[in-house]
């Protein structure tokens, strides 16, 4: 059986979750407490030298980190990874784009509204909240027109990309302003056996509450 290490406030882990829950693939789920440094543990860094959540254990014992590469390992030989190369290359296209323009502003943003550390850098936090709307801009003309991002169905880039823009509301974005986007998000909640069970942070994440973790902090923000 695989094994998810998944920290249950994180939608990077939400995405795996999601998906394993579509493939219908039975999982162990390992808890990772990240604010107690579960991560940064040097067996833990042996598997995964960026120290983050998620990560997945093969059967045979490999260590996948990354949730775009895990979601690709796992999406292998099913529907939701298209043969054709070109659809192929446009679902890394937006997966890459998730992981270089989405998470890391949405993402951010996210984390440091709902634990507080948006108040300690509110300077760092509007560029990353600005970003972020462009981000979701950029979304919403690549949805116009169509029922998912690639191909007319539903591939590992929804699932990847749903992660964060479905909690973008939960720290003020008018998602109004993206109507291409909100209809994706009711059609991607619709999917079979999607779900829904992003936990709400912890009082361990809060800014100040000790914890070690540079989860969703980016190095130049550092
Ligand atoms: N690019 C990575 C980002 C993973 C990431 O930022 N994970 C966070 C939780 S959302 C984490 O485990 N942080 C722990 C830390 O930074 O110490 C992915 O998509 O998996």
């Amino acid at each position: 059986m695989v094994r998810l290490y998944d920290y249950p406030a994180s939608a990077n882990c939400f995405k795996v979750r999601m998906l394993l829950a579509q493939l219908g693939v039975p999982y162990e789920r390992v808890p990772v407490d990240i604010f107690a440094g579960e991560s940064q543990t040097a067996d833990y860094l042996a598997r995964n030298p960026a120290g983050r959540t998620p990560l997945l254990e093969t059967d045979d014992g490999d260590a996948i980190p990354e949730s775009g590469a895990i979601l690709l390992y796992l999406a292998e030989g099913s529907a939701f990874l298209p043969d054709d190369r070109v659809d192929r290359a446009h679902v890394h296209a937006w997966m890459f784009f998730e992981q270089n323009l989405l998470e890391p502003n949405v993402g951010t943003a996210r984390f440091w509204r709902l634990t507080g550390r948006d108040a300690e850098r509110p300077e760092a936090f509007a560029r990353h909240f600005e970003a972020g709307a462009g981000a979701l801009a950029a979304l919403d003309r690549g949805l116009q027109g169509k029922e998912f991002l690639v191909g007319g169905r539903y591939t590992v880039a929804d699932c990847a990309l749903y992660a964060y823009t479905r909690v973008a509301h939960e720290i003020g974005y008018d998602m109004d302003a993206y109507p291409a986007v909100a209809a994706w998000l009711e059609r991607v909640a619709a999917t079979p056996d999607a779900i829904d069970d992003l936990a709400p942070y912890p009082e361990s994440a809060r800014a100040g509450a000790g914890g070690a973790s540079v989860h969703n902090q980016p190095t130049s923000e550092a």
